[in-house]
């Protein structure tokens, strides 16, 4: 018997790639860092039972429309905003995506930011190397410490949870805002559940792990940066779109806030001209949250996994719910 065609948006380990090929033929995109086009991403889902797909592919409407033979999608990722999860359910194909794997990779990311952005590491690493550093003051690229200080974590989630739980090693006080209360959080890393505006205004780092729905878009905007504080540092390793990017851009022009560190934009890439890449308080970086190799390989057999369970009538192990 023919085996299912799969499709596979971007170049992917093929090692990664065994439990999947032993139920389906499998294509693959050939490029690890250029996109799938669209008319080749419609081709290839027209006649595919799975697709593999990246954060940075649109799978919308018409797409899985057109996708007849479509059973199962494995995002790439633990976010699924790029797929529009109602046309899938009418179209009885299931959404997968990799929770859990990503989680600690990803908090590790989010701390790093926070601690760069606080420490400047970015702009001290930049003027060690511009040969910059030819003597010495008290005050030379003096940051701000992070032991001891608050946190408010907007996005309780998994990856907000691991964040906490790195707070706490450094001693910090964890407030946090979700859409429900998590009282085993409360008990085991003493977090503090604050209304959003609360947060804002007692938080020295304000972290956004929320995932983007119609209530996190545009969140962070010109009010909630002006209730936080002046010497506040705001990370984002969520989704860009939770944030007014103008607004933020204002409120550190104008010392509304103190700095930024950014794993997500808007748009990405972000364009390298736009105004917060000319920030020095800005540590900017190419959505690299999940980025390391142990991560990026467990999630790739992650999403194969669940794909090849459901060309063969089982359940998917992390399907969307
Ligand atoms: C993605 C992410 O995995 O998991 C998510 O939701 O934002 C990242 O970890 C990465 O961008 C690859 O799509």
């Amino acid at each position: 018997m023919e085996k299912p065609y799969v499709f596979v948006t971007r170049k992917l380990p093929e090692e990664t790639l065994t439990a999947l090929k032993q139920v389906a033929e499998v294509g693959m995109w050939p490029h690890e860092e250029k996109a799938v086009p669209n008319d080749v991403l419609y081709a290839e889902a027209e006649k595919a039972e799975g697709l593999l797909t990246m954060l940075s592919d649109k799978i919308d409407e018409k797409l899985l429309d057109h996708a007849k033979s479509l059973k199962v999608i494995a995002n790439l990722a633990v976010g699924y905003d790029n797929i529009d999860l109602e046309a899938a359910k009418k179209n009885n194909i299931t959404v997968c995506n990799t929770p859990d794997v990503l989680t600690d990779s990803t908090a590790d990311l989010a701390f790093s930011l926070l601690l760069a952005a606080a420490r400047r590491i970015v702009e001290s690493a930049n003027y060690v190397q511009e040969g910059k550093w030819n003597s010495w003051g008290p005050l030379l690229l003096a940051g701000a410490d992070v032991h001891h200080k608050t946190i408010g974590i907007v996005g309780m989630g998994r990856i907000g949870e691991a964040v906490a739980r790195r707070a706490k090693g450094f001693d910090m006080n964890i407030l946090y805002h979700n859409r429900n209360r998590k009282p085993s959080t409360e008990q085991e890393l003493g977090a503090a559940y604050k209304e959003f505006h609360d947060l804002l205004k007692e938080s020295d780092f304000v972290v956004c792990l929320a995932p983007l729905t119609s209530e996190t878009k545009g969140m962070f905007n010109r009010e909630a940066f002006q209730f936080m504080k002046k010497s506040a540092i705001f990370i984002n390793a969520g989704r860009g779109a939770s944030v007014d990017e103008d607004a933020l851009v204002e409120a550190l022009q104008t010392g509304e806030i103190d700095g930024a560190g950014l794993d997500v934009f808007v748009k990405e890439p972000i364009d390298p001209n736009h105004p917060l890449l000319a920030m020095k308080q800005v540590v900017a970086l190419p959505h690299i949250g999940s980025a390391s190799v142990e991560t990026r390989l467990k999630m790739s057999e992650l999403a194969c996994r669940n794909i090849a369970r459901i060309l063969e009538g089982k359940e998917a192990e992390t399907p969307v719910k």
